[in-house]
């Protein structure tokens, strides 16, 4: 760990950085987490570091999905792990959503590195595990394409932060509504996905929770109301203007 002034300016920032660089050494994290990190970071940077009101809209609205959903699952991969454990396994809790670990660079080192660290967060059951049983994503070859037989297979509604395009799209085929939460408004998994949160996990996966906590008690119908209400297009567009805003702000100041 480096030693970082709580005065340095990108104070947040860095201890992230740090993070992710220690998870890296400790094995959790693919060398190549670093760069998809550093990705994220640059239009965080952009979006001002803050949760944007289309972000807070999507949220609101994958929060109606998920506690719409007969068998909602939250998909873990590194990033994911080492960012927000704690706050996947309350928002978990919270849904009653299965969790479920699902790895780009799939190794059975990494896999058993990040089920630690979920179960260091408090989770009890973790889906995806090695030796679990798996039924293949249709459209999706390689590891990506495992989905556990009371998890990601049978699930109606999954959540996939940093995910990659194709398993969002051939999630998306096989008939899921999948909630994404990615800093790239023009990814494919942005693009391809049902609801896209243009924001940090960091500052997201806490929102859901906040969410959930409010929308709990609300009927099926206005649930279903907030749903009816959203267009994902609509939304990617609004971040994409808030990201251009920021462009033009520069040029005139
Ligand atoms: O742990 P594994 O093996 O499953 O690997 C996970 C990564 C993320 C390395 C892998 O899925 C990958 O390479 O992802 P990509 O294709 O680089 O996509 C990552 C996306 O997440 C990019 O669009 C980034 O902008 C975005 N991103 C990065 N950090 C964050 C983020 N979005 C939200 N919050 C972040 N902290």
């Amino acid at each position: 760990m480096h030693d970082i002034s709580p005065n340095h300016p990108r104070y947040h920032s860095l201890l992230l950085r740090d993070k992710m660089a220690q998870a890296y050494h400790e094995g959790i994290l693919a060398d190549t987490a670093l760069i998809a990190h550093g990705r994220g970071e640059a239009f965080d940077y952009i979006i001002g570091e803050k949760t944007t009101p289309p972000a807070r809209k999507a949220i609101k609205t994958a929060t109606a999905a998920l506690l719409l959903a007969e068998s909602p699952v939250l998909s873990v991969n590194g990033n994911t792990a080492v960012l927000a454990a704690d706050y996947v396994v309350e928002l978990a809790s919270l849904l009653k959503a299965r969790i479920e670990i699902n790895l780009f660079y799939r190794t059975p080192q990494r896999v058993l590195k990040v089920e630690e660290v979920l179960k260091n967060a408090g989770a009890t059951d973790v889906l995806g595990k090695e030796g679990d049983d798996y039924l293949p994503v249709e459209g999706l070859e390689g590891p990506r394409s495992r989905a556990h037989p009371q998890g990601v297979h049978r699930a109606d509604v999954v959540l996939v932060p940093l995910e990659d395009g194709d398993r969002a799209e051939a999630l998306v085929s096989s008939g899921k509504k999948v909630i994404t939460i990615d800093l790239n408004p023009l990814s494919r998994t942005a693009k391809k996905s049902s609801i896209t949160i243009v924001d940090n996990v960091v500052r997201a996966i806490p929102l859901l929770i906040n969410e959930t906590k409010k929308l709990k008690g609300c009927s099926r119908q206005d649930l279903q109301g907030i749903l009816n209400e959203f267009d994902n297009d609509e939304n990617i567009s609004s971040s994409l203007n808030l990201i251009s805003q920021y462009f033009k702000r520069d040029e005139d100041s």
